[in-house]
Order: structure tokens, then sequence, then C-alpha cells
């Protein structure tokens, strides 16, 4: 393998008894029974429980254990035996919980009963959920809607979220923002614009027949394990896989299946990348158009027929290629001519090529425009809509794409109002709503009166962590639906609740017998999932529930929307689904349980281009770098990164395996170059400080220096406790997606901070 790098890195292989320990002991220290690995059993095959961690698509044939390390840390994490019950919120003042970690808030286990914050003695207290919805409603009621955000996480199911976004509608406002507005909004907003599609053209079959993968950004072997499978299978039959991330991700270097017990008895692992390029943060826009330049000097090799036929905006492309130099190239990729000539070398030589891609693509300033890039980096050999070929974002949340495609948008022009007019007998509102940057912005100047959580944890979650914590608690009604105590929670509003629900692996009994819900994975494909555990407490409800009770509560009566019939038997809800989306859920109930799921269908992968100017669009960036800041002197470049022992704000330990470290997640990661330079040795104690110069103190104190192999000018550390440093307005231009990849920041020494 071609590679560049030092030794201050975890050599061994991803997965193997590695992630068999780490499920090991999230099972030992999370309070787990016995029979809560039978849920395991059933994980992501047909008529079972579909994994709440990542969207990675599910195979109709699935292996016996059909889950990764990461897939089950997540189950076993929501069927702990532990609980968060009235008794302990009697003990404990909220002001008192904010001196606990995110580990030590989630570790006090499901919470039980819906609760009430009261503010004389500063504690949530028990509630029925007759009053709490009773109360909440005629508070809304006495709002202006569009002073309200409801803002969803990506993991209700497709049931709940329909009539979440139906809710908000008929109340009277689009502000629906998501956990996608901070993910892969750049490829809801960029892929649309280049090839009409917001989400990925590829099917996991696709894996199956391509000759060359290009990884950009994405950490399949903490993020997206399963994925593993398809790249080792792809190695195993020749397939090349060509990584740019500025970290050597050991997910991506090698791999041993815990499936296959000839690797786990004898340590063989497989070598995935067979090249992989630590280019700069930032630096994709220059190294893809570097690629360009080389595959755009032999014009044989193009794929002229497609480009005639299919696209637009190659001329234009082609002149600025031609017209950078590599020495620009060289500077912003911060990779070397022959570097970038040796990747483009195999995609000259692959007949099918797949682009996948995750937050080190989308978490820019200008993550838009290399979204964009990739695609035009395909187009050039006709590498979209044909089989092996094709672009795949690799979504986050398991329902995050789901709950787009059901109506969780804040953009009214993605929804068919006027079918939901129709069906729901009202008048939609028809102005855009807010996304979650703007939901901040609206916060932080005290516009905002209510604010609805449909799971997540979304102050940790945002940008500008301190000034949006100050700001929060002024909001006069907050309402969380969640499984567990976060941090959020601990920042109530005037008047607040905490609505506990079931989650996916429990049985969901309703008047008609027990339900299931359903989900969209990042190949478009819609799986059905039932929960057949003992519910944590009798007195948990349902997403669905919770959401039915709260809309009914606070909207007038109305025939044409039963809410109470819809909870009863969520079959109807998915009729209403497929009302709405005919072309996409036609046959919803019959067809929710296929082995592999249904496809939605995605007219890009049939060449149908739903564009301005119906063709796939090559789109010419106006910049080398992804970074909205650029350099200076002592500023450096901090990308903000998950372990293998989290799940976005839930943390499940401190060990970050494949990247060698453990022990603590307040570090910082520097090269030993850098770390001379600043005259640090290893341990010692730093300060990160913002350098955007905005005027905002924006500093974490009490980090400690972890020497890591990283390229020149660029650190990296742990979301979410970084998230102070990122100004509000530091997002991708197109979408909004705050740029959590690379953040100007200085670093201070500890003496230099007191
Ligand atoms: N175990 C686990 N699984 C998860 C999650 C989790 O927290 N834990 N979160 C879920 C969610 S919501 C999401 S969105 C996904 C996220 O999954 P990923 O998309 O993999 O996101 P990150 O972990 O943020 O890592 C992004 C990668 O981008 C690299 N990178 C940083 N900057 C750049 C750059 O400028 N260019 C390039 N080419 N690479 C760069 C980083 O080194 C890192 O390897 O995972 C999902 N799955
Ligand atoms: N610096 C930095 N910031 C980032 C990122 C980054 O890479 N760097 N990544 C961004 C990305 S990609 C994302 S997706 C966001 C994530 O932002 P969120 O989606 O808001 O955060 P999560 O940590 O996934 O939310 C966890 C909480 O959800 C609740 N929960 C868990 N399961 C369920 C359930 O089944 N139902 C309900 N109702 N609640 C449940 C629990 O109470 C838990 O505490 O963060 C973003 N922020
Ligand atoms: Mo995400």
């Amino acid at each position: 393998m071609t590679q560049s790098g030092n030794p201050d890195q975890y050599e061994g292989a991803a997965g193997g008894w590695g992630s068999m320990q780490g499920i090991a002991s999230v099972a030992g220290h999370a309070g787990i029974g016995v029979d809560a690995l039978a849920t395991l059993r059933t994980q992501n095959k047909p008529r079972g429980t579909m994994c709440s961690s990542c969207a990675y698509g599910k195979p109709a044939k699935p292996h016996p254990a059909e889950f990764c390390e990461n897939g089950a840390k997540a189950t076993l994490w929501d069927l702990t035996d532990a609980r968060c019950t009235p008794a302990f919120f009697a003990d404990h003042p909220v002001r008192a919980l904010r001196a606990l970690s995110d580990y030590d808030l989630e570790m006090e286990g499901r919470l039980t009963e819906p609760l009430r914050y009261d503010a004389q003695s500063d504690t949530y207290q028990p509630v029925s959920w007759t009053e709490a919805f009773a109360d909440i409603g005629t508070r809304l009621r006495a709002m202006d809607p569009e002073s309200t955000v409801f803002y969803a996480s990506g993991k209700a199911a497709l049931e709940p979220s329909y009539l979440y976004a139906l809710f908000a509608r008929i109340y009277g406002h689009n502000n629906l923002p998501d956990s996608s507005n901070m993910c892969h909004e750049t490829t809801s907003v960029g892929l649309k614009e280049a090839i009409g599609s917001p989400v990925g053209t590829c099917v996991m079959e696709d894996f199956e027949h391509c000759d060359a993968i290009f990884c950009f950004g994405q950490n399949a072997g903490t993020n997206s394990p399963r994925f593993l499978h398809q790249l080792q299978q792809a190695a195993q039959r020749g397939c090349r896989i060509v990584v740019f991330n500025p970290i050597r991700e050991q997910g991506l270097v090698r791999f041993t299946n815990p499936q296959s017990p000839v690797q786990m008895l004898t340590g063989q692992s497989t070598e995935l990348a067979c090249q992989y390029h630590q280019l700069r943060p930032g630096g994709d826009i220059a190294a893809m158009l570097g690629m360009c330049k080389h595959i755009l000097a032999q014009p044989q090799a193009l794929d002229r027929d497609f480009i005639d036929r299919h696209t637009q905006g190659f001329d234009t492309f082609v002149a600025k290629v031609e017209s950078t130099d590599w020495a620009e190239i060289e500077s912003h990729s911060g990779l070397t001519r022959a570097a970038i000539i040796e990747a483009a070398e195999v995609y000259l030589q692959s007949e099918r090529v797949i682009g996948v891609y995750g937050m080190g693509l989308t978490q820019h300033v200008h993550g838009s425009q290399s979204v964009q890039m990739l695609v035009n980096l395909l187009l050039l050999r006709g590498n979209i809509g044909r089989e092996g070929a094709g672009i795949s974002p690799m979504r986050g949340h398991s329902n995050v794409q789901g709950q787009r495609t059901v109506g969780i948008a804040e953009k009214p022009e993605l929804v068919p109002l006027d079918r939901l007019a129709e069906l729901f007998d009202f008048a939609p509102p028809r102005k855009e709503g807010l996304n979650t940057v703007a939901a901040c912005e609206a916060i932080l100047e005290r516009r905002i009166k209510a604010f609805i959580g449909l799971g997540g944890n979304l102050l940790r979650a945002i940008p500008d962590h301190d000034r949006m914590e100050a700001a929060w608690p002024d909001i006069e009604l907050t309402v969380s639906v969640a499984t567990r105590l976060n941090r959020t929670h601990l920042y109530p509003g005037r008047t607040a609740y905490l609505l506990p629900c079931l989650v996916r692996a429990e049985e969901d009994l309703q008047a008609s017998g027990p339900q299931s819900v359903s989900m969209e994975d990042t190949f478009s494909h819609i799986h059905g999932s039932i929960g057949r555990r003992k519910p944590a407490s009798e007195a948990l409800l349902s997403e669905v529930a919770i959401v039915a009770g709260l809309a009914k509560a606070t909207l007038a009566p109305n025939a044409k929307q039963p809410w109470d019939a819809w909870t009863a038997d969520y079959a109807k809800v998915r009729d209403l689904i497929a009302q709405t989306y005919p072309d996409q859920f036609a046959d919803f109930n019959a067809r929710m349980f296929n082995a592999g799921g249904f496809y939605r269908g995605n007219p890009a992968r049939e060449r149908e281009w739903e564009t301005e100017g119906g063709k796939a669009r090559f789109m010419t960036p106006d910049t080398l770098t992804s970074l909205g800041i650029g350099d200076a002197p002592g500023r450096f470049h901090l990308t903000t990164i998950r372990s293998n022992d989290q799940f976005n704000t839930t943390i499940y330990g401190f060990s970050d395996r494949l990247r060698g470290l453990s022990g603590s997640r307040r570090i910082v990661m520097i090269n030993r170059a850098d770390m001379a330079r600043l005259d640090l040795a290893e341990g010692d104690a730093v300060s990160l400080v913002c350098d955007a110069d905005d005027g905002i103190d924006r500093r974490v104190d009490g980090l400690t220096v972890q020497p890591f192999n990283l390229p020149d000018g660029c650190v990296a550390g742990y979301y979410p406790e970084l998230n102070p440093l990122m100004p509000l307005w530091y997002h991708d231009k197109a979408s909004a997606t705050p740029a959590a990849k690379g953040i100007p920041i200085r670093i201070e020494p500890a003496a230099a901070a007191a």
C-alpha cells in the first residue's frame, strides 16, 4: 500500500477480537442482562429489530450475526437495566447535574416517567401524561407557531416522523430542522443541484461490481462498521480502494472479519486501501481537481458519449481545470502531483467506480463544492447511473434519510403540500422554515418561544456551545422526547418537559395489537422493524403516541385528523405515507418486510436528471480549498471526530481503539513536528482558542497534548467536547451545515491560559 505517515499510531486491524471486547465491555459496565443479547440475534434481519445505530444497508441474506461492534453497543445501551427514576431527580437539582459528564448522565440509565421541571426546587418532578399533553397544548396554542421549532434527531422511524411533520404543518410552521442540517445537508443541497437527487445513487449490490472505490472523509471502521464487509469482499476480488483522509483511519487500512472463523482464529486480516492519501483538511477540491487535470489530459479516456448526452457545463469546467496550475493544487491539497496522478491512474484503469464520502467532505465551509467536485470526477467517465458505479454518501443516524423522505424538512418545496392539504383538510404553511443554524440564531436572539425535540441532544451537538447554553433557558417552553438523560435536558426552558419513549427494540403494544415501524437506509431501502423486549418502564409511550398526544392537545379537532386511530394502528400511518408519496411507497404495508428492504427508487440512477436544465451538471468550483478561513502564522485547522466508543453525543466509554488511544477524550492530537515548533511535549496541558476573530472569545481549557500522525498545521480532537470552539456562522455556504472539520484555532500552553 502507498502511504505517508509516522509511527504514532495503532497498526492493528479493525474488527477482530478487539471489536468483540468492545461489545463485552459495554455489556459489562452498562448494566445489561443476558436476555438483551437475544435481541442482537434478530438485529437487521427480516422481521427482526433494525439497528438503532448507523444507516448502513441491511442485506437480503444476513450474516448469522448481522451487527457490528457499534450496533451491538447501541442496542445494549438502549436495553440497560439501569433506570433514571423520579427518585434520582428528587435527589439531584439540575444545576448539580451540570457537573456530570455526558457519559455519567447517560449512565444513569433509561428515563422511566414523564417529568416536568420545577424552577423553585430546580428539579424535574413526575407528571402524568394527560397533564403534560394538556399543558403543552395550551401553551402552544397561545404562541405564534412561527416562533416555535420542532427539531428531530435522525432516529425516529418513518411513522412518527411523518406524523411529527404533519403536526408542525397543521399547527402552522415549517420550522423542522433535523440532525441532517449538521450532517449531510451538504449532500441534500449539493448533490441535488448537480444530479437532481438529494441522496446517493448506489445500492449495496453495486459494491459487488465496482473496480475501484474512492473514499473521501468517511471513517467506516468506526462509523459504519458493517460497510467493512463490502469493502473486504471488494478488496478480495481485486477492487481497488483509494482513501483521502488527513487521518490514517485503521478501519480503512486493514480488517479482520469477526464473521470469519478462519480470520478470527488465525489473526489474518485483509488489506483494504491500496493507496492512502493523508491530504490537508479541506484539500479535497484541489486533490480531485488535480485528478481531473490528469484525466482530461487523456481525451480518449473520457466517456464522450455520456458527457454529450447527459451533462452540461463541461467546457467551463475544463477551462477551470486547465487554467489551474499544479503548484496551487499541491499547496491546497497538501499532496504531491505524483500522489494525485497515482490516484487518477487507478480511476483511469477502472471501468466502474464508486465515490464514497462522509463528514470529511460535508462539514466544511465549501462542503457543497467538495461533494460536487466528486460528482465532476465521476461524470468524466460516466460513473453515475450504471451498475457498479455511482456516488454513495454514507448517512449517519439510522433513519435520518427517511425523515427527510417523509416530510421533516424546513424547505416547503420538498414536500407535496397540496396533497397534504387535500388529505388532511388544512392550509399548509408555505413560508420557508428554520434550519438548525437559523434556529440557533433565533434562539440566541431570544426569538424562539418553544423548542420541541423528537430525540437528539441538540444543545450539545450544535456549534457555539457556550453561547447557546446561556440562551437556551430563556426559551418559554422546552419539550424533549428522549430515552436517556442528556445535557440539553439540563438547560430547561421556563416551562420544561422530559417525555420518555420506547426504544426500537421494545414491544410497542397499541389498541390493535403489537406494532412495527420502518426506516430508510443509506441506499434508499425501506425496512420494517419489530421490537420484542419488555419496555423499560410501564409508563413509557411510543414516539407515535407522544407525537399524536401532543398534536391532539394542540390542534382543533378535525375528522380528517384521527390521531387516536393512527396511534392504534401504525399501518394506517403507512397508508398515509403511501398516499402522500405514491411513486415511492405504493403497497408500503405489503412490502415493508421484504428481505433486504424495498427500494424507493432514484431517477439519477436511471440517468434521469431532475436538475435545472434536465442534465447532470459539471459544477465548476470557485475555490481550491473547502476551508472558510485560510492559513495564518500560529493558526491550526481543527477537525472534530468521533471515537468508536461513542454515538454522537452518547459516550459509551473512553477508548478510541482503532486509533490506539484510550483513557481521556479531552486531548488534542497533533504531529510531532508541530509539537516541536510549539515547544510542546506529550501530556502537556493546553487550551484551544478559536481564531475566527469576530470579537467573541471561544475556548476550551484543560486539554492534553497527544502526538498523532496528522498533516502539518492540522489538529484533531473529539466532538462534542470541542463544540464551544465552532462559531455558529462558520458553515457550508450552500446548505448551512456547520463546518466541524476545518475550524481555525490557536493552541495556548496552560500557563498562558491561566
Ligand atoms: N460508532 C459510531 N457510529 C456512528 C456515529 C458515531 O458517533 N459513532 N455517528 C453517526 C452519524 S450521525 C454520522 S453523520 C456518521 C459520521 O461518520 P463519518 O462521516 O465517518 O464522520 P466523522 O467521524 O466525523 O469522520 C469523518 C472522517 O473525515 C476525516 N476528515 C476530516 N477532515 C477531512 C477533510 O477535510 N477531508 C477528508 N477527505 N477527510 C477529512 C476524518 O479524519 C474522519 O476520518 O456516523 C454515524 N455512525
Ligand atoms: N463538532 C461536531 N459537531 C457535530 C458533528 C461533528 O462531527 N463535529 N456531527 C454532527 C452530526 S453528523 C450530527 S447527526 C449531530 C447529532 O445530533 P443529535 O442527533 O441531536 O444528537 P445525538 O447524540 O445523536 O442524540 C442523542 C440523544 O438522543 C436520545 N435518543 C436516543 N435514542 C432515542 C430514541 O430512540 N428516541 C428518542 N426520542 N430519543 C432518543 C437520547 O436521549 C440521547 O441522549 O451532531 C452534529 N454535531
Ligand atoms: Mo450525522
